[in-house]
């Protein structure tokens, strides 16, 4: 007997999105969760009806039988009568096993798993949380309102060995890792999650985001960060690069643009493995004021918040679709253009309530979010994110929000819409507008 495990599926979607399983052979449940997030099918030759004599039943207190060990929740087994009428081979069928759904095994692993003796596929092995077991590690430098709700995405995401959270305040990086990590067996995470007062706990990390800075306060402009967050941001790239060289950084710290340049400066990083992070917030901020006109739902709505996190954003109405259908065939224009200024002022608009600081849980979601498309390495999804083109849209010499692919390494490829002239001209002007704003800051 094989055990299936979640590498197999990550081989099976490049080679295809089918995981082909011989009979007998054990899919891992990750490697089920696994196969299901990134859309793998799993074939499994079917079982061949058991010949055995009874086996006994496994007790019902062992911790083999609880489902739940070192922080991992996993399925309960089922015990008692019903359990054991549905697990003793030869036995008439009682009433179903009590796992059921999409996530319940097929019957070949059933009967694996009641078997006296048999291995605990469920259980990740003891000792496997934060111990290296091949997934990546991700950070989070700045442990305030966004690098909080990143790094509790992060970890719900249970993709990762380790999530490392740092912050200068002494303490609240700890604090905060430790409260998350309080949480584990509550989202089914075998995350690790630790806090450091150093930015160079972030050692040896794949990805890092980087929050670190101060946020806006009413009445401020993105912009009048600009000197406070560069010193910030510039010197926490620099002890980046010499501790995490290999990482992908995501800025998130403001102005966008000017401190994910600032990021690449320091960092001294190929333009591949620096990338900011607005797009993916304004793009959801789009969909979700969408969402409020009763037209469709937020998550039907497919589109692509570009140029700059600011006055310059442009969201091509062209490319913009719900449930497939045009939105502009769904929505009046005045609508969407209506819509379209709420979400470049939506930053502002929660200043202005929250008078303490700016948004953090969507900020945050969305950082975690192109960490979590990374570390998959799931192309499929196409997100804008703050990047330096190479020609594409005719764009050089800038950064500036534009629709990409993102891989393990970075950013895979940057995609060319068939933008409209109109549009085409308004990302042409954000992108100059950058390239101005970014030379200040070099
Ligand atoms: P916050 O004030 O809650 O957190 C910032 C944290 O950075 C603080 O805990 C602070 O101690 C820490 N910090 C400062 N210097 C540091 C250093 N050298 N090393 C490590 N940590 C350091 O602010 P919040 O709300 O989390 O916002 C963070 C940044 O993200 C701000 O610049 C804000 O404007 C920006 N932002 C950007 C968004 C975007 O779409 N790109 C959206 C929301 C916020
Ligand atoms: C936001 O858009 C302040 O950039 C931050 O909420």
């Amino acid at each position: 007997m094989a055990v299936i495990g979640a590498e197999q599926v990550d081989a099976a979607k490049r080679d295809g999105g089918v995981l082909r399983v011989a009979r007998g052979d054990l899919v891992t449940p990750l490697a089920r969760e696994r196969a299901r997030e990134i859309g793998v099918r799993i074939d499994q030759e079917a079982p061949v009806p058991p010949k055995r004599a009874p086996q006994p039943v496994v007790p019902p207190n062992t911790l083999a039988n609880t489902g739940v060990a070192k922080g991992r929740q996993v399925p309960p087994r089922p015990n008692g009568s019903a359990a054991r009428a549905a697990s003793a081979p030869g036995r008439p069928a009682g009433p179903a096993p009590m796992l059921t759904g999409p996530s319940a095994p097929d019957a070949a692993t059933v009967n694996t798993l009641y078997r006296r003796g048999a291995p605990a596929p469920a259980l990740p092995a003891l000792g496997s949380v934060g111990a290296r077991t091949g997934r990546p590690r991700a950070a989070v430098v700045g442990a305030g309102h966004v690098g909080a709700v990143a790094a509790m995405r992060l970890a719900e995401s249970d993709l990762f060995d380790e999530v490392v959270l740092t912050d200068i305040v002494e303490g609240l990086a700890a604090g905060i890792a430790l409260d998350l990590w309080h949480g584990a067996s509550l989202c089914g995470s075998s995350t690790r999650i630790t806090g450091a007062d150093s930015v160079d706990g972030v050692a040896g990390c794949d990805y890092v985001i980087v929050t670190a800075g101060r946020p806006r306060k009413p009445g401020m402009s993105r912009t009048d960060l600009t000197n406070v967050n560069a010193a910030i941001v510039g010197s926490v790239s620099e002890r980046i690069r010499a501790v995490a060289p290999n990482s992908v950084v995501v800025v998130v710290s403001n102005p966008l643009e000017e401190m994910t340049h600032v990021a690449q400066l320091k960092t001294g990083f190929p333009p591949e493995r620096v990338l900011g992070m607005a797009g993916v917030l304004d793009t959801a901020r789009f969909a979700s004021l969408v969402g409020l006109t009763g037209k469709t739902r937020p998550d039907q709505v497919v589109a692509y918040a570009l140029g700059s996190h600011g006055p310059e954003m442009v969201v091509p109405l062209s490319q913009a679709t719900a449930g497939g259908r045009k939105l502009t065939e769904l929505i009046d224009r005045p609508t969407l253009d209506a819509i379209v200024e709420r979400t470049r002022d939506s930053g502002a608009e929660v200043v202005s309530l929250l008078k303490t600081g700016s948004a953090y849980f969507s900020p945050g979601q969305s950082a975690a979010l192109m960490v979590t498309t990374m570390a998959r390495d799931d192309r499929s999804s196409v997100l804008a994110c703050a990047v330096v083109p190479n020609g594409q849209y005719g764009l050089r010499d800038t950064r500036v929000g534009l629709p990409v692919r993102l891989g393990r390494g970075g950013l895979a490829e940057i995609v060319e819409l068939p933008l409209e002239p109109a549009e085409r001209t308004a990302l042409a002007e954000a992108a100059a507008r950058l390239a101005e704003r970014i030379s200040a800051v070099s």
